[in-house]
């Protein structure tokens, strides 16, 4: 399994053309990136996105949609969604391929580790507008608070600028992942470089 760990893009559909910021971030040094379509998961798209990814030596990771994460290097998954498609269900049809969950505290992360989650998925730290259901903020205690119940290693979401990169390495995070800090970027493979330079200075 490849490295779990710096900057994880977002390609939100909604607020970037997913495979123009893929190139982007990739370029940039990013070496996870997700792919999340509120409105459906695009299958081509999907294979396009894991091909640009395995070129980078990078992981490519589908929100929600199972049967086209099997295309990619795995699923994040939501609370709800682990319901909606039956979390044992879940993990068993990815087999080796990545399982990311999303939690909030600490019972939800005990929850998903004992799912077989390979990661988590730990906010919001702040406040979003990139998710209207994303609930209230946890802030660092939160997410402390989650980085302490588990072993598996959390990614801090959920209004994370570059400002954000010390607190989340602070507390315990291995991952910091973005929608809008790179993709509402005036110049978004610069924010990208900028975010992975941070990323590396504060854990070198
Ligand atoms: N899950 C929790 S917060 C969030 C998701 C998908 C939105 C993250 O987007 P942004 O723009 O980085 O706040
Ligand atoms: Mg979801």
């Amino acid at each position: 399994m490849g490295r779990l760990t710096g900057i994880y893009a977002i390609l939100d559909a909604e607020t970037a053309p997913p495979l123009a910021l893929a190139r982007e971030v990739l370029a940039a040094g990013v070496r996870l990136i997700q792919y999340r379509a509120k409105d459906g998961a695009d299958r081509p798209l999907v294979r396009e996105l894991h091909a640009l990814a395995q070129a980078h030596d990078a992981m490519l990771v589908v929100n929600d949609d199972l049967e086209v994460a099997l295309e990619a290097d795995g699923l994040h998954a939501g609370q709800e969604d682990l319901q909606r498609l039956g979390a044992q269900r879940v993990r068993a049809r990815l087999a080796g391929k990545l399982f990311g969950v999303s939690c909030a505290t600490p019972l939800e992360a005990r929850a998903a580790a004992a799912l077989g989650a390979d990661y988590l998925g730990a906010g919001p730290l702040n406040a979003t507008a990139s998710k209207a259901d994303a609930g209230a903020a946890i802030g660092a205690a939160g997410l402390r608070a989650v980085v302490a119940a588990t072993s598996l290693p959390v990614a801090a979401i959920g209004g994370i600028e570059l400002v954000d990169l010390e607190r989340v390495v602070a507390s315990g995070a291995s991952m910091a992942a973005v929608i809008s800090a790179i993709a509402r970027a005036p110049d978004r493979a610069a924010m990208a470089r900028a975010l992975v330079a941070r990323w590396e200075m504060l854990t070198r």
